[in-house]
């Protein structure tokens, strides 16, 4: 008899979670898409679903077209082929494949007859301005942070040009080149009108600082970002330390904006895969401690790569209110890594955390992201609100919206906002 009642009253709360968690919008802190004025640097549709690197690493598991050829298949081809071996000659249970079939699903379209001819012309038909609004509101995400880069052509033409900003695309200031190509990024700078040496003297500072000053105000940025090999050392004797000392850090200190470190990537692990060829490693986090202890009035926000590291991330966090971590970063956005990412944080950092952002590179891919994330999150604090109720301890309707909200981008605004 006890049993049934606790069955019906987790049930209940079950239901009270996921209606909350569900219709909670989110501000989605780390992406790779565009504001719609962008044009076609805004990715979307089934061809770039399908074409999504995750997917192009999985479908080299199968086929043997040599890479050289696969490259010169046209967008079309390339996802005819994943589909071929991904999705009919195989079932698709894989996380990004499952991530296609959840959100053609989620936007209507039948995925049982297996037709990519049918879902095409489904696309075809679909006007990009509400397109956008319609991937947003079936995603329930009420605000997107792009991945801005001065260092990409493309990108920088239609900043350098002008344009009225879509209120939902904010700004990110990505500075890998900055951080992890010095010198040779130097004429970079210099061709932007920037007044720098390769030497990193007093000159060539006030030079970067003045780069970081113009293109954070251009893209009217929320942080400055950065991906870092495992290998990653700080304080060290290069130019990256030197860097991070003298410009970077002193200028998210004076303009109050946080420091994104991803840390874990290898690039080009194999090159012939291009963007799907990154790997990973395991991270030395003592530079994070050593970067948050000597900078108290700095912020960081950290997310890492290697399930190896997340259990000494948490710890950290715990020992430096100026960390905020965040997010369950590509080889780790899978479920039952979410999952025991996300137990990890709740049980270590209480609420104090953003659980999860997209890294989507295709607007559509919105939908299947935070679909997957909401229920595994939904799931988690359930059962955490269950275990409270243990104790004697009632959640409120009111409670367990305040808490998602917090977890869903809220956390993170204040954080910034500090
Ligand atoms: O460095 C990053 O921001 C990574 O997220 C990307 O470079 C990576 O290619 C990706 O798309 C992961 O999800
Ligand atoms: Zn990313």
């Amino acid at each position: 008899m006890q049993t049934d009642n606790f069955e019906t009253s987790r049930a209940q709360l079950a239901a009270r979670v996921n209606t909350t968690v569900n219709q909670t919008p989110v501000f989605d802190i780390h992406t790779h898409l565009y504001d719609p004025a962008f044009g076609s640097l805004l990715l979307y549709g089934i061809d770039d679903l399908l074409t999504y690197h995750y997917l192009v690493a999985e479908v080299f598991r199968y086929t043997e077209v040599p890479y050289q050829t696969f490259w010169k298949l046209k967008k079309t081809e390339q996802a005819e082929l994943i589909w071929k071996h991904l999705f009919l000659e195989h079932s698709p249970i894989s996380e990004a494949c499952r991530g296609v079939l959840t959100t053609l699903n989620k936007l209507g379209l039948d995925v049982r007859e297996r037709d990519l001819p049918k879902i095409r012309k489904w696309y075809a038909e679909q006007a990009p301005d509400t397109f956008v609004t319609q991937c947003l509101n079936t995603a329930n995400v009420r605000k997107i942070c792009m991945t801005n880069s001065p260092f990409d052509q493309i990108e920088r033409k239609v900043w350098e040009k002008g344009f009225t900003r879509d209120e939902r695309f904010v700004g990110g200031l990505r500075i890998d080149p900055l951080l992890l190509d010095w010198p040779a990024v130097a004429t970079e700078l210099q061709a932007d009108g920037h007044h720098v040496e390769t030497e990193l003297n007093q000159k060539t500072i006030s030079g970067i600082r003045h780069f970081l000053t113009k293109w954070g105000e251009k893209f009217a940025s929320n942080y400055l970002m950065v991906s870092l090999p495992p290998s990653f050392s700080y304080p060290a004797n290069d130019a990256t330390s030197n860097i991070l000392d003298e410009a970077v850090i002193p200028h998210c200190i004076e303009t109050n904006q946080p420091l994104a470190l991803m840390i874990g990537v290898k690039r080009a692990v194999n090159p012939q895969l291009e963007l799907a060829g990154d790997g990973m490693g395991r991270a030395e986090l003592q530079s994070l401690e050593n970067l948050c202890q000597r900078y108290p009035k700095a912020k960081f926000l950290c997310t890492v790569l290697a399930k190896e590291n997340q259990h000494e991330l948490c710890v950290l966090a715990r020992k430096f209110p100026n960390l905020h971590i965040f997010g369950c970063w590509w080889f780790t956005n899978i479920p039952h890594v979410i999952d025991e990412m996300t137990r990890l944080r709740f049980e270590l950092l209480g609420l104090s955390v953003t659980p999860q952002h997209s890294d989507a590179r295709v607007l559509d891919q919105l939908i299947y992201k935070w679909s997957h994330s909401r229920a595994i999150i939904a799931n988690i604090l359930t059962e955490k609100y269950s275990d409270l109720s243990q104790a004697g301890w009632q959640v409120t309707d009111t409670e367990i919206e305040r808490d998602v909200q917090s977890l869903f981008g809220g956390a993170f605004e204040q954080f910034c906002q500090r």
